[in-house]
């Protein structure tokens, strides 16, 4: 909460304010532990909804995807022998970050579509880019972009579709190199996100956190790569700014952010083989080994009294931030 009030500031306002404070400490002693827990097994849909998705609580499972063929099939060989002579779409960037702020701008990947197999030998280190590439499309890119991969994994999760009464929104498929990072952001899923190969690290704040974690305005603009192979940071045309966090977690600038300070994150790596159960509207972090594959079940969450009480404390922290 930047800007917070000296000793002009309205009695009213600073009593919002020290609540604000106050609550992801309170919220946190509700029930939020110090790291993620591991389930060993499979809950029934029922007990699942009951412990972790009505909570809105993260668990890494093991052993809820040991029968896709997946697990055993999906090399990199593999995947080139099945889908390497398609165009998908893969995000480049100079950096490895993809919608993230840059100097003053919120900035999208440059979205080429190449042949996957082109995209496996810079994975591969065949050939060599000082650029950093990521498969990570959020539009449902494994049905949509590699449907003859879908056979290896599921359209859905059954246990989740029916815990939650409805079927994901997206089915993503992720691959890139390790210098891809996600940017610090939340969504409005109920997300499963499975490790295939490889490990993806995970920095997480709850909901609760939101008092503490930064949000700016900002254009919204895209990489475009030049013909000499530098990028540009080319502005949208006539579009809205975009709110966007600027902190880095890994990273924090404290001197600009002094609140961050009290926020506490949680961090898990999933590794192969295990499924974070990633609540809705949890602001996450990604890193990842080199050449890690996963798939993630998006569902879209329950716009319930949850929801809205997320809303005001955003509306909240919003208000005194602008004082
Ligand atoms: O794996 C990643 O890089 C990002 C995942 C993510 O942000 C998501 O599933 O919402």
């Amino acid at each position: 909460m930047a800007g917070a009030g000296g000793e002009g500031e309205a009695p009213a306002l600073r009593a919002v304010r020290r609540c604000l404070v106050a609550f992801p400490a309170e919220a946190r002693e509700l029930g939020l532990m110090e790291s993620v827990p591991y389930l060993d097994s499979l809950l029934s849909p029922l007990e699942f909804y009951r412990e972790w998705v009505c909570p809105n609580k993260p668990c890494i499972i093991r052993n809820a995807f040991g029968h896709w063929p997946a697990l055993k099939k999906w090399t990199l060989t593999y995947l080139r022998k099945v889908a390497g002579s398609k165009m998908v779409s893969v995000a480049v960037t100079p950096n490895g970050y993809a919608d993230a702020v840059y100097q003053d701008r919120f900035v999208m990947p440059e979205e080429r579509h190449m042949l996957f197999s082109n995209f496996l030998d810079i994975v591969e280190k065949k050939v060599i880019s000082p650029s950093v590439f990521y498969v990570q499309k959020q539009c449902s890119n494994l049905t949509e972009e590699f449907p003859e991969l879908l056979g290896d994994v599921e359209p859905e999760v059954p246990w989740m579709s029916e815990a939650l009464g409805k079927k994901p929104d997206a089915v993503n498929f992720w691959l890139g190199e390790s210098a891809a990072v996600t940017s610090l952001h939340k969504d409005h899923y109920e997300n499963l996100y499975c490790v295939i190969s490889g490990e993806k690290h995970f920095l997480l704040h709850p909901p609760s956190d939101r008092p503490f974690i930064p949000y700016e305005l900002y254009l919204p603009a895209t990489y475009c790569i030049s013909e000499d192979g530098s990028f540009q940071v080319v502005d949208e045309k006539a579009a809205d700014k975009v709110p966007w966090i600027p902190l880095d977690p890994l990273n924090p600038d404290l001197e600009q952010y002094p609140e961050y300070a009290q926020a506490r994150p949680l961090r898990c790596t999933v590794k192969a083989g295990e499924m974070l159960y990633l609540p809705s509207l949890w602001f996450h972090h990604v890193q990842q080994s080199h050449g890690c594959i996963a798939v993630n079940y998006w569902y879209d969450m329950e716009y319930d009294l949850k929801y809205s009480y997320y809303q005001l404390l955003d509306s909240l922290t919003k208000a005194v931030t602008l004082v």
